[in-house]
């Protein structure tokens, strides 16, 4: 038996909940002990005594839950929830908590950079040396090049550094880059009030928010991934991932994987979003960024067929798809937020025409970013945001029809949080490799449907898939390095397996990917995870492990939106 908390906490004015689980079979005897939960100080004197609510058998964890509601708990302190002789981990009450949550998620995006030295003033401990600057070739050319059937002088030869390491991995990939980066920037346009701490990086202190100091790093590697005719490299790796080693001991030769449509489309989206938002700071910045975008674009309507190249000969991650209509319709709607064109939303309309969907936030379906770009006046909290230009009843029917959808999926995924006695928005199918962005996906969902029709229950249901990120889940671990009592600490991230860090010790503010039901192909989860596990219990603290426990700048950006959402939304 176990209780579940958020071990980061919860806010003061918040729904606060906690999960009581036991073996079925033991549900029984749980349901004849009449005594009730107690909310508890860390001194030990107990401010309330609540019932438990019967939820019953919960299909994704295969546990037999009750639920112990303790909302109108709105001091700040520490506590525990007791039950019987059970004792839940520590958590605080504080209305600071997502915001030194973000700082810390924040950060993590520093510790993934690529092609720079990371310092001690900034990095402390985990300071290391530069990585990955060698000369970049491209993959039609690499099988000569290996082979020396190239004179050195006729080959492409690239410079292209920087960026964040996509992963655990040392690879750096357009399309899960766009991803990360959407999610951050609407971040930060939407409640760009979370974001005014330092993040301790080299830039602090230049007058620039830090969260847009760290993306300009990914946002300036992303610029050199254009070519020349406008298409851009789905990815940038070695052929085949590195060992276990520090990246700059990762000497193998780096190459540029062939264009993608998504690449593509996914790059005009972001360029002309961060043109946007950069505008205020560094207009020569914007003026790159929106030319950059346009260029791709022009490559896009050039090439309207889905273009993607599935190279197996190399090893690292494919981030294939099947459809690039959800990354040309974001990209279309950028620009036409950017410039005020109007045949961009017509572009924009007729993708979503075609879309069955479109309110995902993953790097495979980004097209609920595209939503964000039509409603962001409505979304944002910018206080002082101005929208250019008028509202045309062309984009007013757009908004009318976006709205209906989403307002309709969130309904929907209120039902499958309710199904649910750990209270995720995600049911037992969906536990997949990187589950948590699905988790963190629906937060997203339910804080951008929230602030179009602010129902408690919407604002509610983020709260309660932060929750079990940070601790209320069947698997007993906040999948936040370093926040939380009992948080993972075993990563699939290269650098701190190879940097022999004491037990326990890893970098914060990391995510991971989380439970995964499907078993896949990783060895070792399939050797310790024994056949018919319920899904929300597929998970160990393993590094080697990473089909479960890698860690991803796309499964921190998600954090970083609802964590943001949590520290300004009301
Ligand atoms: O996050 C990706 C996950 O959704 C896919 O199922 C998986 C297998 O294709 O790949 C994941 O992405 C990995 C990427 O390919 C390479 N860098 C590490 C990523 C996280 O595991
Ligand atoms: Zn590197």
């Amino acid at each position: 038996m176990n209780i579940y908390v958020n071990q980061l906490g919860y806010l003061p004015n918040t729904a606060k909940h906690a999960v009581l689980a036991c073996p079925p079979e033991q549900s029984a005897e749980l349901s004849a002990v009449s005594d009730k939960a107690r909310i508890c100080k860390e001194d030990g004197t107990c401010l309330l005594e609540k019932e438990l609510i019967p939820f019953g058998p919960d299909t994704a964890s295969g546990d037999y839950v009750f639920r112990i509601d303790f909302s109108e708990i709105t001091e700040c302190g520490t506590y525990v929830v007791k039950w019987n002789n059970e004792t839940s981990y520590p958590f605080r009450i504080a209305p600071d908590l997502y915001t030194k949550l973000n700082v810390l998620l924040s950060k993590a995006l520093y510790f993934q950079r690529c092609g720079m030295e990371l310092t001690a003033p900034y990095a402390g401990k985990y300071a290391r040396k530069t990585c990955h600057t060698a000369p970049t070739v491209l993959w039609t050319e690499y099988e000569k090049f290996l082979n020396n059937e190239l004179p050195e002088d006729s080959m492409q030869k690239f410079d292209i550094r920087g960026g964040w390491h996509d992963a655990g991995d040392y690879g750096r990939y357009t399309t899960a880059a766009a991803c990360a980066l959407g999610h951050i920037l609407y971040a930060y346009r939407f409640f760009p009030d979370a974001f005014t701490q330092s993040l301790n990086i080299p830039e602090s202190g230049n007058g620039i928010p830090d969260i847009l100091n760290e993306c300009r790093y990914e946002l300036d590697w992303m610029l050199q991934m254009q070519a020349e005719d406008g298409s851009v490299y789905h990815k940038h790796t070695t052929k085949n991932h590195a060992g276990f080693v520090m990246p700059c001991d990762d000497t193998n030769q780096m190459i540029l994987l062939p264009p993608s449509s998504m690449a593509v489309a996914d790059f005009v989206a972001t360029m002309a979003l961060a043109s946007r938002i950069y505008r205020p700071f560094d207009a020569e910045f914007a003026d790159r960024a929106l030319t950059a975008a346009k260029k791709s674009q022009a490559w896009l309507v050039a090439h309207p067929e889905f273009l993607f190249e599935h190279i197996k000969e190399c090893g690292t991650g494919g981030y294939g798809d099947r459809s690039d209509i959800d990354e040309r319709m974001w990209a279309a709607m950028e620009l036409y937020r950017t410039t005020g064109e109007e045949h961009y939303l017509e572009l924009a309309r007729s993708f979503f025409e075609k879309h069955p969907n479109p309110i995902q936030y993953g790097w495979a379906d980004i097209s609920g970013f595209a939503g964000w770009a039509l409603l962001e006046d409505e979304l944002t909290l910018d206080a002082s945001f101005v929208q250019s230009g008028t509202l045309t009843s062309a984009e007013q029917d757009f908004r009318v029809a976006y709205k209906a959808l989403l307002q309709k999926e969130a309904d929907h995924l209120l039902e499958v949080m309710t199904s649910s006695g750990y209270g995720v928005a995600l049911e037992e199918k969906e536990y997949c490799w990187g589950s948590n962005l699905s988790v963190l996906n629906r937060g997203m969902l339910f804080g951008t449907t929230y602030r179009l029709n602010p129902k408690p229950e919407y604002f509610t249901a983020v709260v309660r898939q932060m929750d079990y990120l940070l601790g209320i889940n069947a698997t007993d671990y906040s999948y936040v390095t370093g926040v939380g009592a009992h948080a993972f600490c075993n990563p699939h991230n290269r650098i701190t397996v190879a940097a022999h860090l004491e037990e326990g010790e890893t970098i914060p503010g990391y995510v991971s990917g989380g439970a995964n039901g499907t078993r896949w192909v990783d060895p070792l989860a399939k050797e310790l995870i024994p056949e018919g596990t319920p899904p929300m219990k597929c998970f160990v603290d393993r590094w080697e492990c990473y089909s479960l426990n890698e860690i991803t700048i796309y499964w921190n950006s998600p954090a970083i939106f609802c964590a943001a959402f949590l520290d300004c939304v009301k």
